[in-house]
């Protein structure tokens, strides 16, 4: 095997010679149009010049099929004899046509052609390292942030889901601290059978926290979550938040990335992570792939490039044994009981579909129906009520690419609690108490109404979404 390299000014000669150079091959130097290379080119005494590239003189090169051809072109239409001497169908030898000018379509199709235009590739290869720069600041900002402290508490919603609990562990790799100074905690519990699959099955501890037990901590971290949605358990304050779910309420927090341009807070750690040079390790990895899958449901929803990209890279380094392990739902007969009184119970109003639960002794069970009932019948919008504890929980899904589910949700309940989310999916949580007494309403059956009357002005504000409900 022989290189040739074909050159027609000095631009693309440096380039051209570095990919040509390889021990114990030769390299036979052609300097195509006038071109004179400069005293430092390579092996300049055995160049061969061509003022043009005939076929005779092509032909006294004898290239080879096994050869391989380079060429740096200022003037690509200079090396059209080049390219058309060999024949399309037939044997020829590889040619990397490197310009930064077109290349004649002809050429460009060949078989054995293979067209690079440096500039772009270099464009296209950098322009990502402005943001590597920036993700790499902000993890060495987050590092900086909490290393100092003895006792970090990694805070997450009250029943926390696999991209909290995945974020929580990426926190801890970050700082390199594990349970004893940085445990991840609730103030609520893990009360999903996947959730509970998960922690088993990675070894991973997600204990209690009591509101009054946060003053005993240095630093408090919040992942998956933000400080307005702990509003009703009091004002809980955080150091560091990351999140992706939209929240229209100010707080202050030293470090805070919320970007709801994410499908999962764990492609946001994993993001830091890597930009850190933190060892993302299979246990780490299973959970940030796991966290990424259940968010975006396999990046079907609210999925960005982004987790596409952490999903790329979580993907090989993931046990996906463990992982199939975690993600088998399973339905306890109790919670059963809840998918048939959904189904019982299930009212259609235009292109809504309204489902109450009633008393849900989990408050998991309801995002769970919702996320079921989108399979049930043309609705495009389904609300799932129940009340949880002491809060009205409603959570809200869309499948109509026109309606932000989230606004909508914010306007209609905000005034009660909590209220919000993505276009797609939406929650609202409001005390129980707040709620009936400003709806004039008498328990959790009442309270049912109360829903249903308010769901019902939507027949002014998105007309079509919601028929007439008569009485
Ligand atoms: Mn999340």
């Amino acid at each position: 095997m022989k290189y040739f390299v074909f050159l027609d000014c000095s631009t693309l000669s440096h380039v051209a010679t570095s990919l040509a150079t390889e021990p114990g091959v030769e390299m036979v130097m052609v300097a195509v149009g006038g071109y004179q290379p400069g005293a430092s080119a390579p092996d300049r005494e055995h160049t061969l010049y061509a003022r043009e590239l005939t076929s005779g003189f092509i032909a006294t090169l004898d290239i080879k099929q096994t050869d391989r051809v380079i060429i740096g072109a200022c003037e690509p239409d200079l090396f059209t004899p080049l390219t058309s001497a060999f024949p399309p169908q037939g044997p020829a030898p590889p040619v990397l046509f490197i310009s930064e000018k077109p290349v004649s379509a002809e050429a460009a199709a060949r078989p054995n052609v293979s067209v690079v235009n440096l500039m772009e590739s270099a464009k296209e290869r950098l322009s990502g390292e402005w943001r590597d720069i920036s993700t790499r600041q902000r993890a060495f900002e987050l590092w900086s942030a909490l290393k100092d402290s003895d006792r970090v508490l990694i805070l997450t919603q009250n029943d926390p889901d696999p991209d909290a609990i995945a974020s929580g562990m990426a926190i801890q790799a970050l700082l390199g601290a594990g349970d004893d100074t940085a445990p991840i905690r609730a103030f609520g519990k893990v009360t999903r059978n996947e959730n509970r699959a998960m922690l088993r099955l990675l070894g991973v501890k997600v204990g209690s926290v009591l509101p009054e037990e946060v003053k005993g901590f240095d630093k408090v971290v919040m992942v998956d979550v933000q400080p307005p949605y702990f509003k009703s358990v009091g004002s809980i304050k955080a150091d560091v938040v990351i999140d992706h779910h939209p929240y229209p309420q100010r707080y202050k927090a030293d470090f805070r990335v919320v970007d709801t341009g994410y499908g999962a807070t764990a492609t946001i750690m994993a993001e830091f992570l890597s930009a850190a040079g933190v060892k993302i390790n299979q246990r780490l990895a299973t959970a940030l792939l796991y966290g990424v899958i259940t968010d975006t449901m396999l990046l079907s929803r609210q999925s960005s490039t982004r987790d596409f990209e952490a999903f790329n890279m979580l993907w090989p380094l993931a046990n996906h044994d463990l992982l199939s392990g975690m993600s088998r739902p399973r339905l306890r007969s109790q919670e059963l009981d809840y998918f048939v009184k959904a189904i019982r119970s299930r009212r259609e109003i235009g292109r809504l579909l309204f489902i109450w639960l009633g008393r849900a002794s989990k408050e998991d069970i309801i995002p769970r129906i919702a996320d079921f009932s989108m399979q049930i019948g043309d609705t495009s919008v389904c609300a799932v009520g129940g009340v949880s504890r002491d809060n009205v929980v409603i959570s809200i899904r869309n499948m109509d690419p026109d309606l932000d589910v989230g606004a909508i949700t914010a306007g209609l309940f905000a005034q009660y609690g909590s209220a919000g989310g993505h276009r797609t999916m939406a929650k609202a949580v409001m005390p129980l108490k707040k709620f009936t007494k400003a709806k004039g309403a008498a328990g959790v059956s009442q309270a049912r109404t109360a829903i249903l009357r308010i769901l019902k002005t939507l027949e002014k504000t998105h007309p079509g979404l919601v028929k007439p409900l008569g009485k």
